[in-house]
């Protein structure tokens, strides 16, 4: 009757409450201690609205962990993954290996070589499997660009990065105009 119909409306509004907060970027760094330079990657998600999750797997230290996130991702619905490493920084290729689904990897400066080490390790991707890689320690541009991917589908997101890039441009034109005053 009636109120079986209510239950039935309440249970799909429980879903489609549930759909909007389950994560749509999945962030995972190699150790607590990248934590500083990827939390800048959380922020930007934050602020866009955004569901996402954030851990630590690490390619050396947790390989069960790590192929089993990479394998789990996309079924979670998960659709793209920001990956974060330090030194001989496998863990975004090596997710990648594992997943159909675009990774983005942060190289994160360590103290011995600069992060030039884990910038190579990350851009050097051999032939087949892919790992679109930003600046050393840039997760900012992760995050966007993990946003811009979102847009491809769903134009809501799209339009948030129109308004941000807007919002960018005006902010440096306010400072010219300051500085040239
Ligand atoms: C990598 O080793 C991590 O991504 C981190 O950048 C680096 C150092 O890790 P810790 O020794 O600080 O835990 O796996």
């Amino acid at each position: 009757g009636n109120s079986e119909e209510q239950v039935k409306v309440s249970i799909a509004d429980q879903m489609i409450e549930h759909a909007k907060k389950a994560p749509l970027v999945g962030i995972i760094m190699g150790s607590d201690s990248d934590l500083p330079v990827m939390s800048a990657a959380c922020k930007i998600l934050e602020q866009f609205e955004i569901p996402f999750e954030v851990t630590i797997v690490s390619a050396h230290r947790t390989p069960h962990r790590m192929s089993e996130y990479a394998i789990e991702a996309s079924h979670r619905g998960i659709k793209a993954i920001i990956a974060g490493a330090g030194g001989a920084a496998h863990l975004p290729g090596m997710v990648a290996a594992m997943t159909a689904l675009p990774v983005i990897g942060v190289p994160v400066k360590g103290s011995t070589l600069d992060g030039v080490d884990s910038l190579h390790s990350i851009v050097q991707m051999p032939r087949g499997v892919p790992v679109a890689t930003v600046a050393i320690n840039n997760s900012t541009n992760a995050a966007l660009l993990a946003i811009r991917m979102l847009g491809i589908y769903d134009s809501q997101y799209l339009t948030k990065m129109q308004e941000f890039l807007l919002k960018q441009e005006e902010e440096v034109l306010e400072k010219a105009k300051r500085l040239e005053n």
